[in-house]
């Protein structure tokens, strides 16, 4: 595996717009090494030691990781808080599942995790390839969370406007490119859709828009294959549908911590960022049929024979 930074430094957009100036090419991707140096990424790769309990959600930005960071944090802990006492009311999703990359390696080179309770929750968006060994190893469960990419693109558009002035259309030709952070989506997609397959047990493959057509049987879903089933009695009760109202975009949104606050240390200016709209298909607000047409073609030939499809 290639560990340096390529001396071909950014993507071709590189000029037009700040975005892509922080990224770096880098085994093989294209990094947010602003927001992710590649030091705290080699460390990952060299001293996180997976336990077999573990759960890391996994995502391309802008997918639903926030949604499913909730969903998975309330899952896991719903015999320790209730709804009114539970973290997610005074801490945002990213902190609670933090990030391996982002957060942690960043903050020291070797951090102490082991102190961390079981199951130990954890996030990154690296793709398949970059995870450290120990994780791929190990019997711990990933679950990945992947979105349409028109919508991908128009969400990942507007969260960046804090820093850039860009066009919609610079994003979106920087997406069809591959040049977007952890690029391209497609193979970013890919290698978790394959480890799905091959590893069912330990790979579970979500997709935003099923999550928003039926969150009660996608959270079912989550739950069971997690190791923390709802029982009946739970199911009668109605604890699913709790957690899916809690986890709700009108729900977190809607919390001061994620309504005015700011995650410290992070680049994000504040929490609100987060939460735009949340709807399935905004973008054909944004992007002409011609574009759509444009990517659609070029997903057709990337994931061709794979069994992966996007709408
Ligand atoms: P991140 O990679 O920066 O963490 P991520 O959470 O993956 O972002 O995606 C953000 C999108 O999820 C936003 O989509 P939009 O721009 O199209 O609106 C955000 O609104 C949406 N989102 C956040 N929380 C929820 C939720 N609870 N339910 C549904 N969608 C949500």
């Amino acid at each position: 595996m290639e560990s340096k930074e390529s001396s071909l430094g950014t993507p071709s957009a590189a000029a037009s717009n700040a975005y892509a100036q922080g990224l770096t090419q880098f085994q093989g991707f294209w990094i947010p090494s602003r927001n992710v140096p590649t030091s705290s990424i080699i460390a990952f790769q060299k001293y996180f030691q997976a336990l077999d309990d573990d759960i890391i959600v996994v995502s391309k930005p802008k997918s639903g990781t926030t949604w499913l960071k909730a969903l998975v944090f309330s899952i896991v802990n719903r015999h320790h808080y209730t709804f009114s006492n539970t973290p997610l009311n005074s801490t945002n999703p990213h902190l609670l599942v933090p990030y391996l990359d982002i957060h942690l390696y960043k903050e020291n080179p070797n951090p102490d995790l082991s102190t961390i309770s079981s199951p130990r929750l954890f996030s990154t968006h690296l793709p398949y390839p970059m995870l450290a060994d120990s994780i791929k190893r190990s019997n711990c469960r990933i679950v990945y969370i992947t979105r349409n990419p028109f919508d991908i693109i128009v969400s990942l558009w507007h969260f960046f406007r804090f820093m850039d002035d860009w066009s919609v259309e610079d994003c979106f030709e920087m997406f069809c490119r591959g040049e977007e952070g952890y690029r391209p989506f497609w193979d970013h997609a890919l290698g978790y859709w394959n480890m799905s397959l091959e590893k069912p047990s330990n790979v579970l493959f979500l997709r935003y828009e099923e999550l928003k057509e039926d969150p009660v049987a996608q959270t079912k879903r989550l739950a069971a294959f997690l190791g923390f089933p709802f029982s009946i009695e739970e199911e009668k009760t109605g604890m699913v549908n709790q957690i899916v109202d809690f986890c709700s975009f009108n729900n977190l949104k809607d919390l001061e911590v994620d309504k005015i606050g700011k995650n410290p240390g992070s680049i994000i200016p504040n929490n609100k960022l987060f939460f735009r709209s949340g709807k399935v298909g905004d973008y054909v607000n944004y992007l002409s049929s011609t574009a759509v047409e444009r990517l659609s073609n070029i997903l057709e030939e990337k994931l061709s024979g794979s069994g992966l499809t996007f709408k």
